[in-house]
């Protein structure tokens, strides 16, 4: 059983170096690609609700166990028939393959991991096997065991009579195998660092540190004063880019290269075209305040932040490609082969829609799509934020359909007017008399026109907004009330600019947002 282990143990490790080599994928990561893409939508689903956003973390976990059982199964095989061991292994590959082929038919590298990774597992299984020949099988009687360490004694020993008869966990044989066990368990570990390390390694030039950022031609005055009602437990209005919530389906983040970054504009469009870096951050460039809001979140959920954007006018780009009549949806992937459909003329409308490359002041974070993402206000995540972005493909919905919408999600997704209460927090405990209550509340594109509260289902009253600087933000809200001691509840609810009030009906996500009311309750002493 060790054997297979330390055979597993090799493949990964060196599959890991040969992906960080190649800048490639790792193998554990194309299978858990793989198996991602091509699971049932109710299993993806249902992962993600136990899972949250650890779904990943528990994945590879998974893919790693189940190789772990498979090397011990292969592992107490090739010790008894060496051939069915190696068998084994070429299975194992073929699967690498396989998941490289669905995924990423494009990334030579990752099936070069695969199979490196492979060989790496053989010729651990060639060294383990020969060392293990000539190891005393345990448990047997003292001195039966002469014969089997004539090869291993015989470049010191003259003969296996010279030898001192070895015990179970004694001797030259238990001992070549205890050798060759750590040297792979060694040689699979550093592999398994070096490759890891690699990328950050080899990051120089194009990397998120190196990337400066010009400044906008077109720069946005300051933010408004106010934005921020100083209510401690309230979302601040700009989320700090390091607690800027991050969805997506990667399971190890894309580190891209800007010098080799390229953008392909193409599709029903009458000039296609690439852009790379330097060409795009030549530009004029704008900011936009845009709060980005992912489909998943639930009621009173926390999948939602706001930051201010800078990049180029997507609008601009199109028209430079030259839009043809009828392609309606803007399809864009990502480098790691994640796609989203996207409204062309709800790009086109003249709203802040940004292939973005900065946010806070700074390049984009790597989990935030360095180097260029899109950003459409007012539309939810899934189907118009990609990140990593490098193909934007004009097309019609009815021809093809990008990762969600094929899973069941919507192809227009406005995002949907809401609130949520932060303080109290939910089931929080506050002095009993006066007592704050504030959240945010927010319909990107239309604006709040107005937030109401009440307070243990009595009357709604309406609460104070903050300053906001434009429409396609969120916006804070707070009121004050009077409280006894004991517990209640605060209910809020949003009405946005077209006088569309919250309703009070649960609906789920899925397949265009959650609509409802936030609720809390807390304890007043
Ligand atoms: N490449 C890529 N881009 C993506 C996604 C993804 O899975 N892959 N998820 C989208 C979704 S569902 C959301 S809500 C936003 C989240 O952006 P953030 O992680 O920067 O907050 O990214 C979008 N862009
Ligand atoms: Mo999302």
């Amino acid at each position: 059983m060790g054997v297979g282990l330390l055979v597993v143990g090799a493949a990964l490790g060196f599959g890991e170096l040969a992906a960080g080599l190649f800048r490639a994928t790792s193998p554990v990561v194309t299978v858990g690609d793989a198996l991602v893409d091509n699971s049932p939508p109710f299993l993806m689903e249902l992962a993600i609700s136990i899972f949250g956003t650890a779904d990943k973390a528990v994945l590879i976990t998974g893919v790693v166990i189940v190789l772990v059982l498979a090397g011990a199964v292969l592992g107490v095989v090739a010790l008894r028939r060496p051939l069915l061991g190696y068998a084994g292994l070429v299975l194992f590959t073929a699967a690498g393959l396989a998941a490289v082929a669905l995924r990423r038919a494009d990334d030579l590298g990752a099936a070069a991991a695969v199979v490196v990774g492979a060989a790496a597992g053989a010729v651990a299984l060639a060294l383990l096997l020969r060392s293990v020949r000539h190891t005393p099988e345990p448990g047997r009687g003292e001195g039966a065991e002469a014969s089997a360490d004539t090869e291993t004694g015989a470049s010191t020993q003259d003969s296996a009579a010279a030898v001192p008869a070895p015990g179970p966990d004694r001797g030259p044989g238990r001992r070549g195998f205890m050798f060759t066990a750590a040297g792979v368990l060694a040689a699979s570990g550093s592999a398994g660092a070096l490759g890891r390390w690699l990328p950050s390694l080899l990051g120089g030039a194009g990397s998120r540190a190196e990337l400066a950022l010009p400044a906008p031609a077109v720069p946005l005055p300051a933010l408004p004063s106010g934005v921020d009602l100083g209510v401690p437990g309230v979302a601040s209005f700009t989320t700090p880019s390091a607690d800027f919530y991050r969805i997506d389906t990667a399971l190890t983040i894309p580190r891209l290269d800007s010098t080799q970054w390229k953008l392909r504009v193409h599709g029903l469009v009458d000039r296609p075209f690439e852009i790379d870096m330097d060409e795009l951050l030549s530009r004029e460039l704008v900011e936009a305040d845009i709060t980005l809001a992912c489909v998943s979140n639930q009621v009173g959920g926390d999948l939602i932040s706001n930051t201010r954007w800078l990049g180029f006018p997507l609008a601009d780009l199109l028209n430079e490609a030259g839009v043809r009549s009828g392609a309606d949806q803007i399809l864009s992937t990502s480098s790691d082969g994640w796609t989203c459909g996207t409204p062309t003329e709800v790009v086109m409308d003249g709203r802040d829609a940004l292939l973005a490359v900065g946010m806070g002041g700074e390049p984009l974070p790597y989990v935030n799509g360095y180097p260029a993402r899109m950003v459409v206000p007012g539309l939810y995540g899934f189907v118009s934020a990609t990140k990593w972005v490098t193909d934007i493909k004009l097309t019609r919905f009815a021809d093809e359909q990008a990762y969600w919408a094929q899973r069941g999600w919507g192809v227009r997704a406005p995002i949907k007017t809401m609130s949520r209460v932060d303080v109290p927090a939910p089931l929080g405990r506050v002095g009993s008399g006066e007592v704050v209550l504030a959240g945010i509340a927010w319909a990107q594109h239309r604006g709040i026109d107005a937030v109401e509260v009440r307070v243990d289902d009595g009357d709604w009253w309406e609460a104070e907004l903050a300053a906001v600087p434009g429409i396609d933000t969120w916006v804070q809200w707070v009121t004050e009330t009077t409280v006894d001691p004991g517990n209640h509840s605060v209910e809020v609810r949003a009405t946005d600019s077209t006088g569309f009030t919250q309703p009070s009906e649960r609906v789920d996500p899925i397949p265009d947002g959650a609509t409802g009311r936030h609720r809390i309750r807390f304890t007043a002493t």
